[in-house]
């Protein structure tokens, strides 16, 4: 844990007591605050007050009379649609709003950090897509290359549940437009933005909101490096706006879709091969073609980031290849859960929205394709370019029928369940295809969580090819 200082002795409201939330308390408490806690659920409610928290509620009037600051977990909306009612109410009582990465911030920056050698570094990672992996794929570089290193954020560990760092260590923090938006203080040494697609946009007003949020995290007196998707108009812009000349190489520009020119410092993936370039000169290159855990033009975009971030830090191109070699890839993106009979079973539960699952369909060049569920905001347009590779979509969900008539130009078969889908995948698959789970939609019509989902699927595909 993250001991909080700054607020000793003084009343600190925390709103949401999930994951960030409880760790928000746990650290203020530790560093002399005091922590008013609440979250609209009983049970949570219960679990805090088990641990020793004082519970208030903050929607009550004059709930904020006392109270220096309010700390509030990225699942609770602070502007859009509409400010939840304690977020209202701090406003109107002048009270500071803040979160969980805020104070992570504002406690290293205060730390006494004149007795490190070579002081902990923060690398932050945000984006659309590919944020998980990119973090998870830092972290295994540099944990395989010898640099202690932790890895929080929205990957599932609150940022102040980590430990204190110590030397030469590095922090590996995944953030989302929720908790960037809000952070107070936000002063990572490296940081990346992977790609933007939309997502979120009701938190964020549409789409020029979520890229503000995103933005913040480059703001001026940031980082020391940026490492930037420009596979995009707003990267191309952010990166742009980040050099102070062409040359510049604290920018490093990342793509998958050009070959990066000019002057500066690029990492580009083409035709399955990364190469970095700089000051007009190659400097190194590596074949990603036979990387298991990173497969697809999309996971070479995380390859890219991933190293960029690495070389920012000082490690050296070889030993980033062989750490490449042992990543597994993380759960339920692009994941292969079994190999036979020349068919390769992939998981790819987390492409929830129709740009994730695109970028898997692009992966592979036959496709048994399992999709459907609940559909999100923005269609299924940009799946179309990538249709060709499938050669049968077998559809889940409630709404099977309809999801099976938004795929025109291929065979779709409505199979609703996920045990149907799957046996009927299994047995038509030849040898050289892929059974592929890429929903391109949410999970929440059949499950609690893509996580179930994914797991679903591969508990089906393991008991097919047990019974042969
Ligand atoms: N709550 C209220 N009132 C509300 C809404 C929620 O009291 O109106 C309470 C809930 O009852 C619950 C708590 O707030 O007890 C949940 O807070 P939370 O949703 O912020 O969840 P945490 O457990 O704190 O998890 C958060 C991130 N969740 C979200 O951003 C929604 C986790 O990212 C993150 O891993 C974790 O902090 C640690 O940093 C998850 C996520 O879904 C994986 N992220 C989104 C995404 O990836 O798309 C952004
Ligand atoms: P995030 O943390 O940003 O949600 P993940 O690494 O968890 O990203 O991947 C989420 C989904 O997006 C998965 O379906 C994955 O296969 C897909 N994906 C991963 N990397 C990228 C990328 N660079 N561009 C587009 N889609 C990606």
């Amino acid at each position: 844990m993250i001991p909080v200082g700054g607020f000793a002795g003084q009343a600190v409201a925390v709103l949401g007591l999930g994951r960030s939330g409880l760790a928000a308390a746990r650290g203020l408490r530790e560093g002399g605050a005091q922590p008013l806690v609440w979250d609209d659920r009983p049970e949570a409610r219960s679990g805090a007050e088990a641990e020793g928290f004082a519970l208030r509620d903050l929607s009550r009037d004059g709930a904020f009379d006392d109270v220096a600051r309010l700390i509030l977990s990225p699942g609770i909306p602070h502007l859009y649609p509409a400010p939840h009612p304690a977020v209202a109410a701090a406003q109107a009582a002048g009270v500071p709003v803040d979160n969980d990465v805020g104070l992570f911030f504002a406690a290293l920056g205060s730390g006494d950090w004149d007795r490190f050698d070579m002081p902990p570094r923060v690398v932050a990672i945000t984006g659309s897509n590919g944020k998980s992996t990119t973090s998870a794929l830092l972290h295994h570089v540099l944990t395989e290359s010898g640099r202690p290193a932790q890895l929080a954020g929205n990957i599932g560990r609150g940022v102040l549940d980590l430990d204190p760092p110590g030397e030469a260590e590095v922090i590996v923090l995944e953030l989302s437009s929720y908790q960037t938006e809000l952070a107070r203080a936000l002063t990572p040494d490296v940081a990346v933005f992977t790609n933007l697609t939309p997502d979120h946009l009701d938190r964020h007003g549409g789409m020029g909101g979520y890229f503000a949020a995103k933005r913040r995290l480059f703001a001026e007196g940031g980082p020391d490096r940026a490492v930037v998707g420009v596979d995009e108009p707003e990267g191309r812009f952010l990166a742009g706006q980040l050099a102070e000349a062409p040359g510049d190489d604290r920018v490093i520009r990342v793509s998958v879709e050009t070959r990066l020119a000019g002057p500066g410092w690029t990492v580009f993936a083409r035709k399955g091969f990364l190469a970095e370039w700089r000051k007009g000169r190659q400097v190194a290159s590596i074949d990603l073609r036979g990387v298991r855990g990173l497969p697809g033009a999309h996971n070479h975009q995380n390859a890219c980031a991933a190293y960029a971030a690495a070389r920012a830090l000082g490690l050296g191109p070889r030993p980033i290849e062989a750490a490449f070699h042992s990543f597994a890839g993380l759960p339920h993106r692009s994941q292969v859960v079994a190999e036979a009979g020349g068919v390769l079973f992939v998981n790819d539960s987390k492409a929830t929205n129709a740009a994730s699952a695109a970028r898997a369909l692009a992966a592979f060049p036959r496709i048994r394709w399992i999709c459907g569920g609940l559909e999100k905001e923005g269609g299924l347009e940009t799946l179309a370019p990538h249709l060709p590779h499938v050669v049968r979509a077998y559809v889940i969900g409630r709404e099977a029928q309809g999801f099976a008539l938004k795929l025109p130009g291929i065979e779709a078969e409505v199979c609703t369940t996920m045990a149907r889908a799957v046996a009927r995948a299994v047995e038509d698959a030849q040898p050289g295809e892929t059974v592929l789970l890429a929903p391109a939609a949410a999970s929440f019509d059949q499950y609690d969580s893509f996580e179930r989902r994914g797991e679903d699927f591969t508990a089906e595909v393991r008991a097919r090819l047990a019974r042969g």
